[in-house]
């Protein structure tokens, strides 16, 4: 058997299909959003194989077993829960998943619960989802293992007898090792990790961060030149690289373009007539840095006078996790700032600075909610990516956005030669990043958003998959072209003021 016939194995914490209750009181499913699913269910029904992953309800019943076989039917596919009990959410999901990893690996430290049961949970789980994988797979199948929740799932197979080539990628940030090193698990989490065969990362800033932390914690391995094969004890090579996740741009921009898009977003800039609508969208979530985004649009208020009554920022927040305490004080905070901010600036003739939503918006209102911003403003203090950037790029079709950008998004390696970039931690320069924007002449703004559309349209994540599932099979990774790599420099910094794009 070649590679290439191998089944695939696709485990996240996740299921790609959502569960609800139908009408004869059994349930119903439907596809997830987001693109992992768009792009990886198509290689699915090409090769053949299994989802494994959590179905979303904690009840498991016959009724959970029927919804999914009836959500794939003869696609060449099956979906293969893994039963989790509340307790086990509680512990393996929202507690060390989301108390723990989340915060530390997004370089916030001080946020995490280092929960001793939290762990024994983790472990518990991921043992769980080796069981379940041992149930459903071959000796040939090739396992590819999705994030954070699932770090120590390579270690459980490897215990279990599996030798089959297993792949690993991490969605979210690896975090330098002075962080890392405050994790109380850090040795037995490292070891586990290199027990997969092929680790992905999303930029080479994770990617480096992970090899210093092993170059540094485990001493009986040696490192190729590029950082990307680590030669282990027992003869054993594990593949390190690089993956940037895109999106589905073609798709994006064809709904950008749909009839029904263009009249919700004309609708949206008619009931906000001369305004450059400044765009944020964001999960609820600390790492996204919207507080520090309020007080800088409220700097760039401040010290920008013109802007007043002619800029208004939409920020859309998704609720999440707001059942975590920090997630709840978030919100209030949110809210706190858009209060205080509206009240300040707020004028008779009826302009709010700030418009506020909080809920989830279906794929048609956020595409019209994109296609209508003349800027889009993604300051997350760490990203693994960031999609939405993207997103925004994609739906931008008469190229007349333009994109500010946190340098921490893994996305503003790909996406800085078009994008403002700004450290969202600095204020005032985040404020004169929105200033220049609405001030932005048409053709600089044209410019910029071709460069950054075409970077988006050749990074699609379809191509994304291929890249992962060509280097799962290439035996020497340094021979692949690395991705796009950006680190803050004085001389960028410079240019980023003074210098017109050629
Ligand atoms: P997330 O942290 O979830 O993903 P992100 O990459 O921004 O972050 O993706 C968010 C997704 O949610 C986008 O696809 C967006 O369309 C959708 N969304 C946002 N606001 C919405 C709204 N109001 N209504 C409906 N949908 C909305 C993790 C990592 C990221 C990494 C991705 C993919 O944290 O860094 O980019 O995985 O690898």
């Amino acid at each position: 058997m070649t590679e290439r016939e191998r089944r695939l194995v696709v485990v996240s914490n996740r299921l790609p299909f959502v569960l609800s209750p139908g009408p004869d009181g059994g349930l119903v499913s439907r596809p997830g959003s987001g693109g992992l699913v768009t792009a990886l269910l198509p290689v699915l029904r090409d090769r053949g194989g299994v989802w494994v992953g959590w179905p979303g309800i904690t009840d498991h019943t016959e009724a959970v077993d029927a919804a999914l076989a009836s959500a794939t039917g003869k696609a060449g596919y099956h979906l293969a829960p893994v039963a989790l009990t509340a307790e086990d959410q509680a512990g393996f999901y929202h507690g060390f998943s989301n108390e723990v990893l989340w915060p530390l690996f997004h370089d916030l430290q001080s946020l995490c619960n280092f929960d001793p049961v939290y762990w024994r949970s983790y472990c518990e789980v991921n043992h769980k989802y080796a069981q379940v994988i041992l149930s459903e797979t071959y000796k040939d199948d090739f396992v590819w293992v999705h994030d954070y929740q699932l770090l120590l799932l390579a270690a459980e197979l490897r215990r279990a007898g599996v030798t089959s080539p297993l792949a690993f990628f991490l969605h979210i940030p690896f975090p330098p090792l002075d962080i890392y090193l405050k994790l109380p698990w850090r040795f037995t989490l490292l070891r586990a990790l290199l027990e997969y065969d092929l680790i992905g990362f999303q930029t080479l800033r994770d990617q480096r961060n992970f090899m210093h932390c092993v170059r540094t914690l485990i001493d009986d391995v040696s490192i190729s030149h590029r950082s990307s094969q680590i030669h282990m004890p027992d003869g054993r090579q594990v593949r390190v690289g690089s993956f940037p996740i895109g999106i589905d741009a073609a798709a994006f921009q064809r709904q950008a373009r749909s009839p029904a898009v263009i009249a919700a977003a004309d609708t949206l800039r008619a009931e906000l007539p001369n305004r450059e609508l400044i765009l944020g969208v964001d999960r609820l979530d600390y790492t996204k840095g919207i507080p520090l985004r309020l007080e800088a649009f409220r700097v760039a208020l401040r010290q920008f006078p013109d802007l007043q009554e002619r800029v208004t920022l939409i920020q859309v927040v998704v609720p999440s996790r707001d059942d975590i305490p920090q997630y709840r004080d978030l919100k209030l905070r949110i809210e706190q700032l858009v209060g205080e901010i509206n009240g300040e600036f707020t004028r008779p003739g009826g302009w709010v600075p700030i418009h506020y939503v909080y809920r989830a918006l279906d794929r048609l209102d956020l595409v019209a909610y994109y296609r209508a911003a003349h800027i889009a403003l993604v300051t997350p203090l760490k990203d693994g990516m960031n999609l939405v950037a993207k997103e925004f790029c994609a739906c931008s079709v008469d190229s007349d956005g333009v994109l500010i950008l946190s340098e921490f998004a893994g996305a503003a390696a790909q996406l800085q030669h078009g994008a403002l970039l700004v450290n969202p931690y600095d204020l005032e320069g985040t404020a004169e990043a929105i200033h220049r924007a609405c001030a932005m002449p048409a053709a600089e703004r044209r410019r910029r958003m071709q460069l950054l559309r075409r970077a988006v349209n050749r990074q699609s994540v379809f191509r994304w998959v291929n890249g992962f599932l060509e280097a799962a099979i290439a035996s020497d990774l340094d021979a692949f072209p690395l991705p796009d790599d950006y680190l803050p420099s004085a001389e960028a910094e410079h240019a980023y003021w003074d210098t017109e794009l050629a």
